[in-house]
């Protein structure tokens, strides 16, 4: 049965539909949040930027666009039809792909008809008389809705840098973000990609295989494995097929939500000898499992320098010219601390005479002029500007919305030095609204589709449970946020992250709060203590009857 069908006089917009959970965003995470909230019986909508489902892989079209997570396991497991029924045609699959396989989860549990697209949510207003949320659309549409659910995405809010003259360019410019639906052909083009972080890596070798030239601008280079992908063999899909509940049910509770073999043991109790070999056997595999070669990667900068050696001299082993190795060679942060790369060809591609590197690091772009880029005091003069710089990680496309809590604070005011969550599920003095993968969760540190589920079940659980007890009104409270704030620091600072000037750390936006926007304390242990607070009433949490949390 629907939470809230009386009428109200209290609610801010008397005209407005009722609903009882209104879900923004309807990418992995809105369409499982749809799926699990209509069946809880939840009258439950969603409103979604874009013109379909899909999320990330609606949005990132760009050449080369992949998961570098197996499709095997970035995959829904909550239905086992589903997972056996859907086959993948590729180890690492690409975006056209992915973007077919959310459709078809919207079609098969009848989703869309929840759904109303290319309405961007700009407010969402906390009436503290009623308890509800009030939410406006670009559409000019607003709703009411008890609960509220940000299902918008960890990277979802595009950057480009302000360059100056940037508007005066007389080619196309693209973001990887924000790639045309329609191909776009670099054929017989001069390109400039700038940026060189996982987007830039797979774009770069595919759209060399097009371009007249390619000119990459580099300011930091990066730790990029090989993804040794191939075709989706029969063997290897009836292998996990058979066990798939099991092997899903074990990623759940490791580190990253991935299933692969850690070798559970310092990098430094092996000879160089052994780690050599340990290291060139990950190489040869490829992906993402490279770091777990060791236990302590992450945490021990002499065990971290030992891999981010070996990474080095397979690039100093790929690139022809000694100069161009060099440069792409990353050398002042440890290796997993930006976001590790993976790549098809990525390397190999600077060995090719219509691509260029044009390094930035110590002599910046100074302008974009209307024939190219302006660095160096010269112009590089391109048809074509890909701007492959990245996104507002995290908090950008939350505080984005107006979104206002309790007393009219808004969202964006109670984060201005940094995010402030529960479990990165919800945030004190914002009743009712929950995040999916939000900052102080796993989330981009994980295999997201597993921490999305993860989140989508317990919030599913906790409606649920507060329906079965007449409550309306959830919200952490003050001292159990500090408590997780303080703990997520705590971790992060455990670990090498914090060296890198990375977006995991909010280092690319200027201005923005240098905080650890992600949980690293594992995907497994965050379940754990997820799973322990609901057990123990939803500890850290006031849950009440709508009405006697309004008053
Ligand atoms: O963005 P990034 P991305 N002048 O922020 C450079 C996920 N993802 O879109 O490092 C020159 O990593 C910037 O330089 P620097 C994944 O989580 C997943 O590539 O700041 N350069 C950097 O090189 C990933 O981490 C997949 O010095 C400038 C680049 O732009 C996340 O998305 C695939 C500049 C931005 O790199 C973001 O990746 C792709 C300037 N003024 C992405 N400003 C999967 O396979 C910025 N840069 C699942």
């Amino acid at each position: 049965m629907p939470l809230d069908n009386q009428s109200d006089n209290r609610s801010l917009a008397t005209q407005a539909r009722r609903i009882d959970v209104l879900v923004v965003g309807a990418g992995f995470a809105g369409l499982y949040l749809l799926h699990c909230l209509s069946k809880l019986g939840l009258d439950v909508r969603a409103f979604e930027a874009g013109g379909g489902v899909g999320g990330t892989w609606y949005w990132n079209r760009y050449p080369g666009a992949r998961c570098d997570v197996e499709s095997m396991q970035y995959s829904f497991g909550f239905s086992e039809e589903l997972q056996q029924d859907w086959q993948w045609s590729e180890l690492f699959s690409a975006q056209p792909e992915i973007l077919s396989y959310a459709n078809h989860v919207a079609e098969r549990f009848d989703l869309r008809r929840l759904i109303t697209f290319n309405a961007r949510v700009h407010a969402a207003i906390f009436d503290e008389a009623s308890a509800r949320w009030t939410v406006h659309t670009s559409i000019g549409e607003t709703v009411t809705a008890r609960y509220i659910v940000m299902a918008t995405g960890c990277l979802s809010t595009g950057r480009v840098p302000d360059f100056p003259g940037i508007e005066t360019f007389e080619g196309r410019t693209f973001h990887t973000g924000e790639w045309p639906h329609e191909p776009v052909d670099f054929g017989g083009r001069r390109v400039a990609v700038i940026g060189t972080g996982s987007s830039a890596i797979q774009a770069v070798p595919v759209i060399a295989e097009q371009a007249a030239h390619v000119t990459v601008f580099q300011r930091t280079p990066n730790y990029s494995i090989p993804s040794r992908n191939g075709p989706m063999t029969c063997e290897y899909e009836t292998e996990w097929k058979t066990e798939y509940a099991a092997r899903r049910e074990t990623a759940r509770h490791m580190r990253n939500g991935i299933l692969y073999d850690l070798n559970d043991k310092s990098a430094l109790d092996d000879t160089p000898e052994e780690r050599e070999r340990t290291y060139a056997e990950r190489w040869q595999k490829g992906g993402v499992r490279f770091m777990a070669a060791y236990n302590d990667l992450a945490l021990n900068q002499a065990s971290n320098d030992t891999a981010a050696d070996f990474v080095r001299a397979r690039i100093r082993e790929i690139i022809k010219d000694p100069a161009v190795a060099e440069l792409l060679c990353p050398k002042d942060y440890p290796i997993g601390t930006k976001r590790i790369c993976v790549d098809t060809n990525y390397f190999a591609a600077f060995n090719r005479p219509n691509v260029t590197l044009v390094d930035v690091r110590n002599d910046p772009i100074q302008a974009i002029t209307p024939a190219g880029v302006r660095q160096g005091g010269q112009v590089c003069a391109v048809d074509d500007i890909v701007f492959a710089t990245g996104f507002d990680a995290m908090t950008g496309t939350l505080t984005r919305v107006d979104i206002r809590g309790r007393h009219g604070q808004t969202l964006a005011a109670k984060w201005e030095a940094g995010p402030r969550t529960y479990l990165g599920l919800m945030t004190a003095g914002f009743p009712n609204l929950f995040m999916i993968t939000g900052p102080g969760s796993p989330s981009v540190l994980s295999n997201m589709i597993v921490s999305i589920e993860q989140h989508v079940d317990w919030i599913s659980d906790c409606l649920a449970e507060m329906g079965k007890q007449d409550l309306g009104c959830i919200e952490p409270t003050a001292e159990a946020e500090e408590a997780w704030v303080a703990h997520v620091n705590e971790v992060a600072h455990r670990t090498l992250y914090p060296k890198a000037a990375s977006w995991y750390m909010g280092a690319n936006i200027p201005g923005k709060p240098r905080v650890f926007l992600p949980y690293i304390g594992g995907v497994g242990a965050y379940r754990q203590k997820c799973d322990d607070v609901a057990a123990n009433g939803y500890e850290g949490f006031v849950m009440a009857p709508a009405v006697t949390m309004a008053k």
